[in-house]
This record gives structure tokens, C-alpha cells and sequence, in this order.
């Protein structure tokens, strides 16, 4: 009996110190190939363990709104979204965004989305908000390179406005409507409604007003023919909560910001900012929600 098990464990062995010199010899022969610019990309890559949704939570930086400041409008909120698609978060009004991280480098792959955000959008509550990207070119694992927008059907047309800045003021008191002053010399409210009664302007901001920027959306696919309903059809494509289930995008529409095209092979980081100023009547601001964010790739559904 012992005699069959030493011989076994020997065998096993003999298995094992194979395998090390395959991977040896393996390790060598990379060491004699050229460095190839194209294995520099994708950063990270996936593995058998790679989650399909986002896993990181990078930065909540809402703008005011009636969900700010309670259960879907905090920084819990921001981190329901991670490792699946059933949390949520507003980001407010204008300008309000997230950063998350992927666990490996999202592939763009050629000719196909490769990225689902999820939200809440229902047939003509559309609320679009802008995705942006980012390459980890530095490779220290933090959202401090470059963002590149993904354009959508509404880029260029009438009303689009990349840089676009928001200036926010605390309102006193500070349950109030939330005056803003915008870059194009606009300026107007985010009004607040009886259904929500808490402070609109975020706590966590500790400065009397504060300003975000980020790419303006047309408002044309608004209609306030009704106002006591007012309407919002979703973007052809390319906006997250536009679509009911979902909004598919593709790293192959990344612009810079200039609006030329750039090439990415693939991303680490992803923002989600909200894209339209408007106020939506007893409905309240237009604000983007997301629920998830997932690799197309890797998610089984
Ligand atoms: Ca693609
Ligand atoms: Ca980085
Ligand atoms: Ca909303
Ligand atoms: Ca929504």
C-alpha cells in the first residue's frame, strides 16, 4: 500500500517539475521576442476570474437634485452599482458624474458595442447621460490619465456643447431651489418639489457653490407641449439611461476633445456624467441614474 502511494507521488512530482520546466522554456523564448507594440495593450488582461461588472468606485461627484442627499443620491448609493446591476445612483442635474473601474481592461472589439450600462429609463423618461472612457496609460491602477467621450447620435448637432461649465450656489435656506449660472451665460433653478423635501444641494460639498463641467446634450428630444407631463425621448444611441434594460456603447466611437476620433484598444476606467440641464416640472430635474455597468463580453446573462 505505501510502496503504490510513494510511487504515485513521485509520478506526481515528475508531473509537477515537467510542467516548471514548459513554463522555463516558455518565459525564455518571450524573453528573445521583440518587444511587440501591440502586446503593451490591453493593460490588464482578462482572466478566468475577471468580473464582468465594474468593481471600483472612483469618485461621486453629483450635481444638486431631488435625489441628492438620501438613499439613492450618497456614497453607499455609488457603491450599490458595483459587482452587478441592481444598485442605483443619481447623479443630480447637469454635470453630476461617477467613476468606476473595471478589475481587467475592457477589449473594444471591431465593429460591435462592448460595454452595457444599466439604469432606469422607462419609455419617454429618457434622462441621457454621457460616457466617457479612459486607457490606465500610466499603469498605477487610479483614473488620472486621459477621459475620452463616446460619441453618440447627438454629437454635433444643434445644442451640443463640449466644456460646457455649471456653477451651482448653496441655497439659503438650504432647503431651497438651487440657482445655477452655466458657461453659455444661461442660468436658471433646480427646483425643488414636495415629494422631496431634504436639502438638494450635496453635504458633502462643503464650499458655498461649486462648479462641474462635461458635454451638454441637446434638450430638442424634451417635449414640454404637456406641462403636466413632460416627455423625453431617448438619443438614436450612445447614452446611458436612455433605453428601458439598457444602453450599449462602443469604445470604437471614443473622441478626444477636440471631437477627432482616437483608437483605443481597450479601457480601464468608465464615467457616466449627466448630460441635459432641464427641469422636468412636478417630475423635477433631468438627472442620469445608473444601476450597473458591465463588460459585454464577460457577462452571462
Ligand atoms: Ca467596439
Ligand atoms: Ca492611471
Ligand atoms: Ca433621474
Ligand atoms: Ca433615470
Amino acid at each position: 500500500m505505501l510502496n503504490i502511494n510513494y510511487k504515485i507521488t513521485l509520478s506526481f512530482i515528475s508531473i509537477l517539475a515537467g510542467g516548471v520546466m514548459l513554463l522555463s522554456s516558455c518565459s525564455k523564448k518571450d524573453e528573445q521576442t521583440p518587444t511587440d507594440p501591440e502586446a503593451t495593450q490591453p493593460i490588464r488582461p482578462v482572466t478566468d476570474l475577471s468580473k464582468a461588472y465594474v468593481t471600483q468606485l472612483f469618485s461621486y461627484n453629483p450635481a444638486p437634485g431631488q435625489f441628492i442627499n438620501t438613499s439613492v443620491g450618497n456614497t453607499e448609493a455609488a457603491q450599490s452599482v458595483l459587482n452587478g446591476k441592481n444598485g442605483l445612483v443619481s447623479l443630480g442635474a447637469f454635470g453630476g458624474s461617477i467613476v468606476f473601474g473595471f478589475d481587467h481592461t475592457v477589449l473594444n472589439v471591431d465593429g460591435k458595442e462592448d460595454i452595457v450600462i444599466y439604469a432606469n429609463a422607462a419609455t419617454g423618461s429618457a434622462e441621457p447621460g454621457v460616457v466617457w472612457v479612459m486607457q490606465d496609460t500610466n499603469k498605477n491602477g487610479l483614473p488620472d490619465d486621459t477621459w475620452f467621450e463616446l460619441a453618440g447620435s447627438a454629437t454635433n448637432a444643434a445644442g451640443y456643447v463640449r466644456n460646457y461649465q455649471v456653477t451651482y450656489t448653496r441655497p439659503d435656506p438650504v432647503t431651497g431651489d438651487v440657482k445655477w449660472k452655466g458657461s453659455l451665460k444661461d442660468s436658471g433653478l433646480v427646483k425643488t418639489n414636495t415629494f422631496h423635501k431634504q436639502p438638494y444641494y450635496p453635504e458633502a460639498v462643503t464650499a458655498a457653490s461649486y462648479t462641474l463641467q462635461g458635454t451638454l446634450l441637446p434638450s430638442t428630444n424634451i417635449d414640454a407641449n404637456n406641462p403636466s407631463f413632460i416627455t423625453s425621448a431617448p438619443f438614436n444611441f450612445g447614452y446611458a439611461d436612455s433605453t428601458p434594460g439598457g444602453d450599449k456603447v462602443d469604445i470604437g466611437n471614443a473622441i478626444d476633445d477636440k471631437g477627432n476620433k482616437v483608437k483605443l484598444n481597450g479601457i480601464d476606467f468608465i464615467k457616466v456624467q449627466t448630460g441635459i440641464q432641464f427641469n422636468l416640472g412636478w417630475l423635477g430635474e433631468l438627472s442620469t441614474e445608473v444601476r450597473g455597468i458591465a463588460d459585454i463580453s464577460l457577462e452571462k446573462l
